[in-house]
C-alpha cells in the first residue's frame, strides 16, 4: 500500500452563498485519509478565467452542476484512481490534460478547482498536517494582512453603485486579531452610520452594506466618517483599499458611471481615480480599468503605481504568463489570485510565484460566492501571500475564512504577528 494513492474520488452537489449549487469533491486515498474542497463562483468574472459547467435549462437558474458533478465521478475518478495525491503538479497535469480545452470549459473549471483543492487536503491530511504547514512549512509562516469590504456595490449590488468593492485595510495594526477587531468596530460604525442617515437597506452579496448613495464618491465619504466614529485615524490606523471592477462598466476604453450619470474614457476614469488618490487615504485599488483596457492600466500604473497597490483582477485571471506580460509592459504591481480562476492549485501557484518573480504585491481572494469552504486561508498562510481578500465582516460563509486564519494564528512561530508596513506597496513610499 503506498499511503498517499488516490482511490476515490466523490463529487456531490452543495449550495453557495447565493443559494446556488456547487461542486464538493472528496478524494479518499488508499490509507483511507480524505480531503474535501468546495468550488466557490464569481460573479464580476474576467472574460479569460476556467469557466464553470453549468447545466442551463431552467432548474436553479441555470446555474446546476449535473454535468461538472458527473464529470467529477466518471471522467475525472477514472483518470485519477491510482495517482499520488503527495505529487499536486502531476495530479493537476492529469486534470489539465483531461479536460483538453484552453478555458477548462469541457469538464468544468468548477469540478476540476474542488478536485484540485481536495487533492491538497488528502495529501495534507495523510501527512498528518495542517494544510497551511503541508504547504509552506513552519519557518516563514505569517498571518496575511486582511483586506475587508464594508459597501458592497457593481455587480454585487444590483449596481446601485458603479465601484464593486469599498473596503478597509487596518494599516496601522500590530497584529490579525487587533486587525479584526478594528474592522468590526468600522463595520459597526459604518452600519449606525448609515442607519442614523436613512440609508440602512440590508447588506449585498458579500456581506457589506448595501449602497444607498447618491455618487460613487458619497460612498468614500461614508467610509471615512465612519472609521472616524469608531475613533480610528484615516490612513494612519485604517485605510481604504476598492475593487474598480470597471469591467463591468467599461468596453473599449468607454466608461459609464451610471449612478454618477457620466460616460468618461480612459482618462477621463485616470483622473477620477487620482483625484480620489489625492483625497482619500486609499492604500490599494484593484481593476482601475477595464481588462480590455491594457494601455488605460499602464498609464494609471505609471501615474499612481508609485504610491498605491494596483491590482489586476480580471486583466490577470490568476494566470502566470499574463502576470509576466503585465509586469514587462507595467500594467499594475499586484495580483489577485484566485484558485477558481486557473483551475488548479499548481496554476494558482505559477500566477502567485510570476508576481514575486516580479516584485509584485499578491492578495489572495475569495469568490463573491462562497462557501464554509476555508481553502483559501491555508493558501495564503501555506504560500506566503501576505495580503488576503474575503468579502466583508458579516455572513459566515466570510467569517469561517477570518475565524480559520485566528486558529492558524495560535499555531505560527510569528503567532498573529502581520508581515511589516514595508512588505507592501505602500510602506514603501
Ligand atoms: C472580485 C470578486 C470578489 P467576484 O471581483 O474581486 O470581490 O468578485 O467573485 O464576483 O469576481
Ligand atoms: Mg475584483
Amino acid at each position: 500500500m503506498n499511503a498517499t494513492l488516490i482511490r476515490n474520488v466523490n463529487g456531490r452537489k452543495v449550495w453557495d452563498s447565493r443559494g446556488r449549487p456547487t461542486v464538493e469533491v472528496e478524494v479518499s486515498l488508499d490509507s483511507g485519509v480524505r480531503g474535501r474542497a468546495i468550488a466557490p463562483a464569481g460573479a464580476s468574472t474576467g472574460s479569460g478565467e476556467a469557466v464553470d459547467l453549468r447545466d442551463g435549462g431552467k432548474a436553479f437558474g441555470g446555474y446546476g452542476v449535473g454535468r461538472a458533478i458527473a464529470a467529477v465521478n466518471g471522467e475525472i475518478a477514472a483518470e485519477l484512481n491510482g495517482a499520488d495525491a503527495s505529487n499536486q503538479p502531476a495530479c493537476d497535469r492529469l486534470l489539465i490534460d483531461l479536460d483538453g480545452t484552453p478555458d477548462k470549459g469541457r469538464l468544468g473549471g468548477n469540478a476540476l478547482i474542488a478536485t484540485s483543492m481536495a487533492i491538497a487536503h488528502a495529501a495534507a491530511a495523510a501527512a498528518g498536517q495542517p494544510l497551511w504547514r503541508y504547504l509552506g512549512g513552519d519557518e516563514n509562516a505569517i498571518l496575511p494582512l486582511p483586506e475587508i469590504q464594508i459597501f458592497g456595490g457593481g455587480a454585487h449590488a444590483g449596481r446601485r453603485v458603479d465601484i464593486q468593492d469599498f473596503m478597509v485595510i487596518a494599516t496601522g495594526a500590530a497584529d490579525f486579531a487587533q486587525a479584526l477587531d478594528w474592522t468590526a468596530e468600522v463595520y459597526l460604525a459604518a452600519g449606525a452610520l448609515m442607519e442614523r442617515n436613512g440609508r440602512l437597506a440590508g447588506v449585498a452579496d458579500e456581506g457589506g452594506y448595501w449602497p444607498v448613495f447618491d455618487g460613487n464618491e458619497q460612498a468614500l465619504e461614508f467610509l471615512v466618517r465612519a472609521i472616524e466614529d469608531a475613533g480610528y485615524t484615516p490612513g494612519k490606523d485604517v485605510s481604504i483599499s476598492l475593487d474598480v471592477a470597471a469591467s463591468e462598466f467599461g468596453r473599449g476604453g468607454r466608461y459609464r458611471l451610471a449612478r454618477d450619470e457620466r460616460d468618461v474614457d480612459s482618462d477621463g476614469l485616470c483622473e477620477m481615480l487620482m483625484g480620489w488618490l489625492e483625497r482619500y487615504p486609499i492604500v490599494s485599488i484593484e481593476d482601475p480599468l477595464a481588462e480590455d483596457d491594457p494601455d488605460g492600466l499602464i498609464a494609471f500604473t505609471r501615474t499612481a503605481g508609485m504610491r498605491v497597490q494596483i491590482i489586476g483582477d480580471d486583466y490577470l485571471v490568476t494566470n502566470a504568463g499574463r502576470v509576466a506580460a503585465a509586469a514587462r509592459d507595467g500594467a499594475c504591481n499586484a495580483v489577485l489570485v484566485k484558485p477558481n480562476q486557473a483551475g488548479t492549485l499548481t496554476e494558482t501557484r505559477a500566477a502567485l510565484d510570476a508576481a514575486v518573480a516580479a516584485g509584485w504585491g499578491a492578495v489572495v481572494s475569495a469568490r463573491s460566492g462562497e462557501t464554509e469552504d476555508v481553502t483559501i486561508v491555508h493558501l495564503a498562510v501555506g504560500w506566503g501571500a501576505r495580503q488576503l481578500k474575503v468579502g466583508s465582516f458579516a455572513r459566515s460563509e466570510r467569517m469561517a475564512k477570518w475565524n480559520e486564519a485566528l486558529r492558524i494564528g495560535e499555531a505560527l512561530l510569528s503567532q498573529g504577528r502581520l508581515p511589516p508596513a514595508s512588505a507592501f506597496p505602500w510602506g514603501q513610499v
